[in-house]
């Protein structure tokens, strides 16, 4: 198996009362699991595609065989998004970022709670389901979103984004519908709460 399901890097109640245990442990035990499945059975015994990583593999989708690339799409994709996903939310997070991130965030966006309101829009009226995405494209952070489980990683012209991600944020209804159903937007207030900032600025220094 080219995957393997990493473990979530804290409790699946770690996350509470913002994002609820019962949500992680399916988001994270089925959905997850099931992109890694998937990936692995859509790519099994082509080596070429079985030795890259993830990323890799979805960064170059013209590479991967026509007939097996809608499956590596959306399969990889979402086990690329989940993995990072997971990295940039934690227990004893949220806040401010702070250093060059967010001195980078005031010059490009106004200010924290301005790249807030425009980054909630972002998720807020991406129809149907998908990811928002604040990401570094040449040299500059730009907040973007993506479709199903397009990352801004497959380019442009495949998911209509691109640059390197730092911070992604899952908005299908499977992560939030138990605890918020319809109300997308709150979750994304309470998501603020668990970002892990760190994360989002190492992610900054390797893009840049
Ligand atoms: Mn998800």
């Amino acid at each position: 198996m080219a995957y393997e399901l990493p473990p979530l890097p804290y409790p699946k109640n770690a996350l509470e009362p913002h994002i609820d245990a019962q949500t992680m442990e399916i988001h994270h035990d089925k959905h997850h699991a099931a992109y890694v499945t998937n990936v692995n059975k859509a790519i099994a015994g082509k080596a070429d595609l079985e030795s890259k990583s993830v990323e890799q593999l979805i960064g170059k989708l013209d590479a991967v065989p026509a007939d097996i690339r809608g499956a590596v799409r959306n399969n990889g994709g979402g086990h690329a998004n989940h993995s990072f996903f997971w990295k940039l939310l934690g227990p004893k997070a949220g806040g401010a970022p702070s250093g060059k991130l967010a001195d980078e965030i005031k010059a490009a966006f106004g200010g924290f709670d301005a790249f807030k309101e425009k980054f909630e829009a972002a998720a807020v009226s991406r129809f149907g389901s998908g990811w928002a995405w604040l990401v570094v494209n040449h040299g500059k952070l730009e907040i973007v979103s993506t479709a199903n489980q397009d990352s801004p990683l497959m380019g442009k012209a495949v998911s209509g984004a691109e640059g390197a991600p730092i911070l992604g944020v899952d908005v299908w209804e499977h992560a939030y519908y138990l605890k918020y159903q319809n109300r997308r937007a709150e979750y994304l207030k309470a998501i603020w709460n668990v970002v892990n900032w760190a994360g989002v600025a190492r992610n900054r220094d390797a893009a840049k």
